[in-house]
Formats: structure tokens, sequence, C-alpha cells
């Protein structure tokens, strides 16, 4: 219920406020061009991130156990760990997996990107904007060491350490769109929405500078 009424706040703040004033401020190289396709450029970087041995694929190791381990590196917190393993162990059950073009290996992003019209439409089914809410609140909870229900530099460079991503200033500043120097609950939502379904650069460096 929670979420719901989040995601319906996040959808309703973001038509109403200055949100898309504050994007739109926040143009990013390959804004310019009609024909990028900078939906296809967000998720090869993901699955870049995510494939840790470099074999081109993301498997569910990686997504996984690998994933969850540097979050319990990161964090120093066996809870948080296994709480995370449990998440990721359920979204790859009920996402990931469907995208698997063969049982034994992993997902490449060629195999994700290539049936992108198919992959966006079963995107924006509220279920799975759900899960993404989720992923997000998730992620943020992680790294709010002090829990005060908002990221800071260096909990922000946490976060995107567990992607395996540098911190820079410029990506703080992105992400931080009411410019008040932290980055609260909504921000994160709805810059991960953003990259998730936008074919724009919005939300481009949510997991990492890409652009
Ligand atoms: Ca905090
Ligand atoms: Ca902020």
């Amino acid at each position: 219920m929670v979420i719901y009424c989040l995601l319906t706040s996040v959808f309703a703040a973001t038509l109403m406020s200055g949100f898309t004033r504050v994007i739109q401020d926040k143009k990013m190289p390959g804004d310019h061009d009609p024909l990028r396709d900078n939906w296809g450029v967000k998720w090869r970087a993901f699955f870049k991130h995510m494939d840790m041995n470099g074999d081109g694929k993301m498997d569910e190791n990686e997504y996984v156990n690998m994933t969850a381990a540097t979050v319990g590196t990161i964090t120093k917190s066996a809870e948080k760990e296994e709480k995370m393993r449990a998440f990721l162990k359920e979204n790859w059950e009920r996402w990931w997996k469907s995208f698997m073009k063969d049982a034994s290996f992993g997902i490449s992003a060629d195999d994700f990107i290539s049936t992108e019209p198919k992959t966006r439409e079963k995107m924006v089914d509220i279920q799975h904007l759900v899960m993404e809410v989720k992923w997000a609140l998730m992620l943020f909870e992680l790294v709010d060491v002090d829990v005060n229900d908002s990221l800071n530099e260096t909990e922000y460079g946490n976060y995107l350490e567990i992607f395996r991503a540098p911190f820079s200033p410029d990506i703080f500043y992105e992400a931080d769109s009411n410019s008040d120097g932290s980055i609260d609950k909504s921000e994160m939502v709805i810059n991960e929405l953003s990259w998730t379904i936008s074919k724009s650069t919005d939300g481009a460096d949510f997991y990492g500078k890409v652009l």
C-alpha cells in the first residue's frame, strides 16, 4: 500500500512540480540527437556494471550472490547482505529470468535490448513499476547509514559502489533534482523510474556516468 501511495505521489510530483524543468535544465550530451537510442545506451551500461566476470552476460550468480556480497562489504552488515540477497533472488525469478534465452547462461545486453518494444511494454505494467520502486527504496535504505531519510555524498558514493561506479560531484548534482544538497527518497525513485523507462537521457547516470 505504501508503495502504491508513493508511486502515485511520485507520478503526481513528476507531472505537477518543476521536475520537468529541472531535468531540462540538466541536459546532457546526446540529448540533441533524436535518433540516439538512449534507452539502449542506459541498459547496455547496466549490463556492463553487472557483468562482473566480463563474459558479456549478467548471470544469476552475478546478479544475486555477487551483488549481495558487494552490499555486505560496503555496508559491513551481514543482515543487509542477506536482505539484499533475498530481494535480488526474487527479482531474478520474477523478472530477469524471463529474458534468458538459454537456461544455463545469463542475459546479454542484446538479449534484453533486442526486444525493446516488448520489454518497454512489460516495464510500464503496474506490478513491474512497484518492483522498480521497491528496488530504488531498497538501495536507498541499504546506504542511508544514519537513517535520516536522505543520502549525503558519502552515502550516495556507497550506493554507486554497489554498481562499481565511481562517485563524482556531477552525478550527485544530477540526482539531487531539487538542489538541496541531499538525495531524498522521491528523487531516488524518480531518477530510477526515468532511467528504467525513458528513451531520453533522463536519469541516465543512475548507475554511474554513462553519457
Ligand atoms: Ca543519510
Ligand atoms: Ca535533493
